[in-house]
């Protein structure tokens, strides 16, 4: 099928679903090459297939506010490839989560699933509920809540969630807690628990660090490191706070940081004390990244204007840059900037941060870019380490698990260049990275058969 005639059919079929038509844009152009290359992929309709989630499920999820009164959210999990591995993904709870939010983040798990060279398979999962200002009460009524449908779903063994945008420890704790009480087992269900009841050392740490071993990996390639490197961070969750931490330790300098009311710019850079309190601020005391400026007031903090049409955080002059917060954070006009103010390096935190037309300009002007699939992938890959540690009934040393991390990110780096390179777009990781995780996945579903 021509890639017009495919996009077509897509659209026909998901209409409305903008995040995932994109994501699914992405891929295809990369890998449209291969599937030409490659009959049996077009014989066994894979990329349609891909496409195609293996299951869908979305539940109602009610329960009690403080006040007595009943409040009525969505859920979701969507199962879409288990082709090398069980469902493996994340769980998002922010007020913006729909249909298309969490097929786009599925779809793009699968090939970055695939990277890891753990076998684990796509899906992702989360509700349209808003933990800010609700209390922990609240969080722990609704988490039991929502388990109480999505167990009849997952299972060591067929879907493993682990936490995302809004999902952290806190709420594991709570999801896991509710799950073995209903299913009277103590398995490996979720990944991100506490240390003491199954979980990974190095997991929270994982995502964070992660991107940063795969940036050295691609400073290092040029002959190049992170040392005085100003860098534009943003997010102040848990993938900006551990990027931060090891940017610091190779002697970078972040510069700022963001929640969705605005960013900071620390012009004098984030040290390891200023960090401290940014993790204070929004882990513990739940705050707002514009109370940083309270306490260094050589900060400032701006205010995020809807009205522009590009964010004025991605102007600031920088060398290295780590979206790290949510979906289409920088868009055509902010690659522009980046690359006007010569921006050497863009490697992905978040998913998909960078849209479309961002990602062809530091294409077009030679920007070294990591896409999220890649750069991204120590988060899930150390839950991966932790199911392991789980079937195995052992507990690994957080220096044996960081190595592991280390190697697995090296390996992601590697590997995206080679297939890069065999497909004639040398240097290029988008590439490389798309192509690495289709062909693995295609191949599984070729061999499966008609299914
Ligand atoms: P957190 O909930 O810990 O942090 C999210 C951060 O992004 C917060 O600072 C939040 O600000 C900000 N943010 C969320 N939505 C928006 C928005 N619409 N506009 C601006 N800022 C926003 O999540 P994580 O750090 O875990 O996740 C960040 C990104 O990394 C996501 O894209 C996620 O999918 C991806 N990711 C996460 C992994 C993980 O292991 N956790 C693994 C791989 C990727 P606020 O406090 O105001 O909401
Ligand atoms: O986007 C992601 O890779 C995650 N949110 C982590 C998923 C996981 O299963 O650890």
């Amino acid at each position: 099928m021509s890639f017009a005639s495919f996009y077509d059919y897509l659209k026909h079929r998901n209409s409305g679903e903008t995040e995932f038509l994109q994501a699914v844009k992405e891929v295809y152009e990369t890998v449209h090459k291969v599937i030409m290359k490659n009959p049996i992929y077009e014989k066994h309709k894979i990329f349609e297939r891909m496409v195609e989630p293996e299951r869908v499920v979305s539940f109602r999820v009610t329960w009690l506010d403080d006040a007595g009164n009943v409040q009525v959210n969505r859920g979701y999990r969507v199962q879409m490839n288990s082709a090398i591995g069980p469902y493996k993904g994340g769980l998002r709870f922010h007020p913006t989560v729909n249909s298309s939010i969490l097929k786009f983040l599925a779809f793009e798990q699968i090939f970055k699933n695939a990277l890891t060279s753990i076998p684990l398979g796509g899906g992702k999962g989360g509700s349209d509920f808003d933990p800010k200002g609700k209390s922990d009460a609240e969080v722990m009524r609704f988490c039991q809540n929502f388990m109480m449908e999505l167990s009849k779903h997952i299972g060591h063994r067929v879907d493993v969630p682990a936490g995302d945008i809004g999902v952290g420890g806190r709420e594991i704790g709570y999801l896991f807690g509710a799950y073995r009480k209903m299913e009277n087992q103590f398995s490996g269900v979720l990944t991100g628990k506490g240390t003491n009841w199954g979980g990974s050392l190095i997991r929270p740490e994982a995502t964070g660090y992660g991107l940063i071993y795969f940036a050295e990996n691609m400073l290092a390639e040029k002959g190049d490191s992170f040392s005085a490197k100003k860098c534009l961070v943003s997010g102040s969750g848990n993938v900006a706070q551990f990027a931060m931490e090891k940017i610091l330790e190779y002697n970078g300098i972040p510069v700022t940081a963001s929640d969705s009311s605005g960013f900071i710019y620390d012009e004098g850079g984030i040290n390891s004390e200023k960090l401290e309190h940014i993790k204070y601020l929004k882990n513990v005391r739940r705050g707002r990244i514009s109370e940083y400026v309270d306490k260094y007031p050589s900060a400032t903090f701006y205010p995020r204007d809807k009205s522009l049409d590009h964010n004025p955080m991605w102007d600031i002059k920088a060398d290295l840059a780590f979206p790290c917060a949510t979906q289409n954070e920088i868009n055509e006009k902010d690659a522009r900037n980046m690359v006007n103010n010569g921006i050497e390096l863009v490697a992905e935190g978040a998913n998909m941060p960078c849209d479309n037309d961002a990602i062809e300009i530091f294409n077009e002007a030679g920007v070294n870019y990591a896409p999220g699939k890649a750069s991204n992938a120590g988060g899930v890959a150390t839950s991966g380490l932790e199911m392991v540690q789980n079937f195995t009934g052992s507990h690994w040393t957080s220096q044996e698990v960081d190595n592991r991390l280390r190697t697995i990110m090296k390996s992601i780096h590697d590997n995206c260049l080679t297939y890069a390179k065999e497909y004639k777009m040398e240097g290029n990781y988008q590439a490389g990275a798309n192509i690495a995780g289709f062909v693995k996945v295609a191949d599984a579903m070729v061999a499966q058969g008609i299914i």
